[in-house]
């Protein structure tokens, strides 16, 4: 136990996460987060934040003194009330969490994908043969924004009408962690009706039989959680099931074009896939920050930080830790990514990780038999988000096997 004064002055950083300078090219700034030490405070968010692997990680496991109850976001669920009722999942502590993480753990099972998996496949193959005829097109609006919704929303068993509403509404639940600045209302624009449709679609009168949506409403009879709780438990698969996988692909199809010798290496051994898939998000990390809210006064590295405080993770600038990672700029898809934070760390590590390895294994091996190169035609547009680094355009040139 520390005596007062003998902690550590924490530097207060003059940086603001969450400004389009920032979001639109991190990677620079975490650099300077990392280097300024193990807890900086940053006075534009009013908040604690970690940017090096191990106390990213370390504050990751140890969610008993860093809180998910109180929002993953800069609101604190204690002060404010958010835009949307708490996830049962992201944004609740055991045992609550554990309770409906069990649940929906037995339906997004290995066993559920292995018999989606020969139907993704056609639906990945069919899409890149289309692509690879035309030579040119978009990574993004013609691949990476389209794969995820030709085999996820039918996985859930949504209605066919108003799917288009599902990114709009990603954009808006990803921002909303983030401050209400203009990235916010700039990105959020015209995309109110989201929020309504999502809420109907998410009702077992609105959900098709066999699909996982329909399986979260059985569990609910089964007594496993309420009908009510059910209808949000569908809203984590539309809020985190899309756009997390629209931008995943993305950035490997940008990473591959980028690194033409890293793609040579994937063309000569296709089983490189899953590799080169987790190093693009280890690279490119899509989720770059949560927050988490601190139940009681802790230390770390020496910093004190008090009961009742955000504290903003860097998992993106944790994957790029020189202090653990070899290279850490590198993109190499022979690496070693394992225990990378991309889809987080603890009891509340990525629900669909598997869902996202599988989309991006068969993208990236359908793209690997079918195309010699890739080449960057244009330079890659980003789209900017609170929360997601995300991109809208990425235009390409590839050259058939
Ligand atoms: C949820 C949710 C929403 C956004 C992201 C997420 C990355 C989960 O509603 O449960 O996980």
């Amino acid at each position: 136990v520390m005596k007062p004064g003998e902690a550590e002055v924490v530097p207060n950083l003059a940086i603001d996460p969450f400004d389009k300078v920032f979001l639109g090219d991190p990677y620079a700034y975490h650099d300077m987060i990392r280097e300024a030490g193990p807890v900086v405070w940053l006075d534009s968010v009013g908040a604690f934040a970690m940017a090096r692997y191990e106390e990213v990680k370390d504050s990751l496991r140890d969610h008993e003194t860093f809180c998910s109850s109180r929002g993953v976001g800069t609101l604190d669920f204690a002060k404010e009330t958010p835009f949307r009722p708490p996830s049962l999942l992201l944004e609740a502590d055991p045992p609550l969490h554990d309770r409906t993480r069990s649940m929906m753990n037995r339906i997004v099972s290995l066993k559920a994908l292995k018999e989606l998996r020969p139907r993704w496949q056609a639906k990945a193959e069919e899409l890149v043969d289309r692509l690879v005829e035309r030579r040119r097109f978009d990574a993004v609006k013609d691949l990476s924004e389209i794969f995820p919704m030709m085999i996820f929303p039918d996985t859930i068993g949504l209605r066919d009408d108003g799917r288009e509403h599902l990114l709009d509404y990603a954009t808006i639940v990803f921002n909303a962690f983030g401050p209400d600045n203009d990235v916010l209302r700039e990105g959020n624009e015209g995309k109110e009706a989201a929020i309504e449709w999502v809420a109907e679609a998410c009702k077992r009168d609105n959900l098709k039989e066999g699909g996982w949506g329909m399986a979260v409403f059985e569990a609910a009879d089964r007594g496993e959680c309420t009908h009510e709780e059910a209808e949000r438990l569908v809203r984590s698969f539309l809020s985190a099931g899309v756009d997390t996988t629209v931008n995943g692909i993305g950035h490997m199809v940008l990473a591959l074009a980028g690194h033409p010798e890293e793609y040579q290496k994937l063309r000569s051994n296709p089983s490189l896939v899953r590799r080169a898939f987790e190093e693009s998000l280890r690279w490119d990390s899509t989720v770059q920050t949560f927050f988490r809210t601190t139940t009681k006064r802790v230390e770390v590295g020496g910093a004190e930080i008090p009961e009742g405080q955000k504290v903003l993770l860097f998992l993106a600038a944790a994957n790029r830790d020189p202090l653990h990672w070899d290279e850490p700029d590198a993109f190499r898809i022979e690496r070693n990514t394992s225990g990378h934070v991309g889809f987080g760390f603890g009891i509340h590590q990525c629900l669909g990780q598997m869902v996202a390895r599988l989309e991006g294994e068969l993208i990236g091996t359908a793209i690997a038999e079918r195309v010699a190169s890739i080449r960057l035609t244009g330079a890659p547009v980003r789209r900017l988000n609170n929360t997601l680094h995300a991109i809208d355009s990425v235009p390409v040139e590839v050259e058939p096997a």
